[in-house]
């Protein structure tokens, strides 16, 4: 049977308090943070219950991809790596690792569905660069899937069921966001915003969603303009424009329950509805969903079926 390394990459999560200073240190480029950055980010976690789930979660979706594509190739074995992008095991260390265990080809893919030079293009340039200094194996990447249809579906169901379940549907809007960058990017010609927009219409037209906007969230510290509007910002406006009395919130530029959105939307988007006194609702993340990881054996499928 032909043996295939599948490479699954995430962004990593400190799995301890102790983990914090070095992982913030990591994500800033090797820059310590201040001791008041550093402690402002341990109580975010402490909010959320001490540790971010994302190890977990990670790992269950890397495991269920792989053996979803077992099933789905008779004569193909798949074997899984994870590469982390801000702690251990890395990006680096996967690829070696596969070398080790003598794999020739594999597929690797980005647990983040919108590309940016800033999230899919970083994490594929640092395997590319690993292979190629090692002599490892010939990785195919995949670029970005924000267009898969079962990912766009596993949200029209969860977004139709929320909003199935809010007072009036036709006073609720529904806010879709990502990870903010900084606005440089756009110059750049990076078609993140854009991937962002299609997966909102997408999933908005499907669901027969009444109302959404556009907002992004988590935005970094840093002087530079960042993309907006920010969530929290925008669910303000929009309750003050169009009197909303719901707010259903979609983090479709991640795939997981984890800080950017435990924290993020279901502390600091709860409250800023809390402030103009609407509901709040978060459907459930993909995790380890089924239908989702179906979707990412179908990306990996075409990612095959593209060498053929
Ligand atoms: O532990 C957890 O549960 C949270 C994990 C986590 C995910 C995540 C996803 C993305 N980030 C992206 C970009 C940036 C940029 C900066 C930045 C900063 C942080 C900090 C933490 C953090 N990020 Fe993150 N991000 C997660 C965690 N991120 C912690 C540092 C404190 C803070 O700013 O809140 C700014 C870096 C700088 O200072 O220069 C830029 C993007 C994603 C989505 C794509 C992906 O998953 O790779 C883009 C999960």
């Amino acid at each position: 049977m032909k043996k295939i390394g599948l490479l699954v990459m995430a962004y990593g999560t400190p799995r301890s308090l102790d983990d914090v200073e070095p992982y913030y240190t990591h994500i800033r480029r090797g820059r310590k943070p201040s001791e008041e950055a550093l402690q402002d980010l341990i109580s975010r976690y402490e909010a959320i219950g001490g540790i971010s789930p994302l190890a977990k979660i990670t790992d269950n979706q890397g495991e269920s991809l792989k053996d979803r594509l077992n099933e789905r190739y008779d004569d193909i074995e798949f074997h899984w790596y994870l590469g982390l992008k801000h702690i251990d095991p890395f990006i680096e260390d996967a690829v070696q690792k596969m070398k080790e265990d003598g794999i020739e080809e594999a597929y690797s893919i980005v647990l983040a569905p919108h590309f940016s030079t800033f999230s899919i293009k970083s994490y594929n340039g640092r395997v590319q660069e690993e292979t190629k200094k090692i002599g490892g194996p010939v990785i195919h990447s995949v670029e970005s899937w924000y267009d898969e249809p079962k990912f766009i579906d596993f949200w029209v169901n969860q977004v139709k069921d929320t909003l199935a379940k809010t007072e009036n549907e036709k006073k609720t809007c529904v806010i879709f966001s990502a990870h903010s960058l900084p606005e440089k990017i756009i110059q750049a010609g990076d078609p993140y915003p854009e991937q962002l927009e299609k997966t909102a219409k997408w999933i908005a037209e499907k669901a027969h969603v009444p109302h959404y906007a556009i907002g992004w969230q988590s935005e970094g510290n840093t002087p530079d303009p960042w993309l907006g509007p920010d969530v929290q910002d925008l669910t303000k406006e929009l309750h003050r424009k169009y009197g909303y009395t719901s707010f259903v919130y979609c983090p479709v530029g991640f795939v997981a329950d984890h800080l950017e959105v435990l924290f993020d939307n279901d502390v600091e988007c709860k409250q800023a509805c809390d402030e103009v006194g609407a509901s709040y609702y978060r459907p459930d993340m993909p995790n380890a969903h089924p239908d989702f990881i179906d979707a990412l054996v179908d990306v990996i499928t075409k990612k095959m079926n593209e060498k053929t």
